[in-house]
């Protein structure tokens, strides 16, 4: 990573219109993200609380439904003409899950600010097999990515607005995607499919990047533990931490905030909504000896991790949702 070449467009003073324009959109997103989950809202003040302006996110994240050019392509382009850059696919056989991430571009004068005003962050795309489905589950999602017609070119708006491209589904859609039996019966990989359908474009969760933190929360271990002394849930999926096999990428999330959804047929119930991340990168080992005030983010561990992501995804999960607090 690092620096990029000083031809891709973005250090040219014309994108600096484009840099204002992007940095709306994603405050617009956040806005929508925040008003919906009481949870990362509060997460967020509290850790602001204690590290007033040193908020930066990691990454930022969206689910798609890989179909009728509703997948990652949809979102991603928003992203790829405001000079992302495409970087590696991960694969989720048991989910039935692809995803890719993309790499900020480089730009000249980092924002002073924190959160959508700091360091642009890394975006990771995910999007859902849907031909690998049941058929009943195909059915229902391409009923609903063929009405939305040509919303999938409107996926950034549709975040930004918080608005589905396909209007809302019946409840009983909903229940034939997310239905939860037990333990071993469980198709789990339609719980990601639900989430989808009622969700659509909306961030799926932003992730604070603690090493960049000023105080001890720097430390993910010790913000974990103030986010549970404070009295939220923190997913233990394979353990509340989660580790990358070179011990560099350490990520944990909180339990999806529930939301009152009203469907086509007059039925409101309670659906998962977004969730708040945590992740700290870790200094790469030929780095190892620089002192620490000049270590910089591409010292550190990049990327994303299979083993790790995909016990994030289980942050929107019914039986996380549903267990009682550690
Ligand atoms: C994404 C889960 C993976 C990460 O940082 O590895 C992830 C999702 O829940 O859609 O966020
Ligand atoms: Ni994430």
């Amino acid at each position: 990573m690092g620096s990029k070449s000083s031809d891709d467009g973005f250090n040219q003073p014309s994108f600096q219109g484009g840099e204002s324009f992007l940095r709306s959109v994603l405050a617009s997103m956040e806005t929508v993200y925040l008003n919906r989950n009481p949870t990362a809202k509060a997460i967020l003040e509290l850790v602001q609380s204690v590290d007033s302006d040193h908020i930066f996110y990691d990454h930022l994240a969206f689910r798609t439904f890989g179909v009728n050019g509703y997948g990652i392509d949809s979102i991603a382009k928003f992203f790829l003409d405001f000079g992302y850059t495409q970087r590696e696919e991960l694969r989720f056989p048991a989910k039935k899950l692809k995803a890719l991430w993309f790499s900020p571009p480089s730009i000249p004068l980092p924002g002073g600010g924190s959160r959508v005003n700091g360091p642009l962050p890394r975006v990771f795309i995910s999007e859902l097999l849907v031909d690998q489905m049941s058929t009943q589950t195909q059915d229902i999602i391409r009923k609903y990515t063929e009405i939305a017609g040509s919303g999938k070119n409107h996926a950034a708006l549709a975040s930004s607005l918080g608005s589905l491209t396909w209007g809302k589904p019946l409840y009983s859609e909903f229940q034939q995607l997310a239905r939860f039996l037990f333990r071993f019966w469980i198709r789990r990989e339609s719980e990601y499919a639900a989430w989808t359908l009622v969700n659509g474009y909306a961030l799926n969760h932003v992730t604070i990047s603690t090493h960049q933190l000023k105080s001890h929360l720097r430390d993910i271990k010790s913000l974990n533990q103030f986010i549970e002394e404070n009295g939220f849930k923190l997913n233990s999926e394979g353990g509340v931490l989660k580790v990358s096999p070179d011990g560099l990428l350490l990520q944990s999330s909180t339990v999806a905030d529930s939301v009152s959804f009203q469907f086509a047929d007059g039925i409101t119930e309670s659906v998962p909504c977004s969730y708040i991340e945590f992740a700290e990168r870790l200094v790469l080992p030929q780095y190892k000896n620089i002192p620490e005030i000049e270590v910089k983010e591409f010292h550190r561990r990049d990327g994303f991790e299979v083993g790790n992501a995909d016990k994030i995804f289980e942050s929107t999960s019914k039986e996380q949702l549903t267990r009682r607090a550690a």
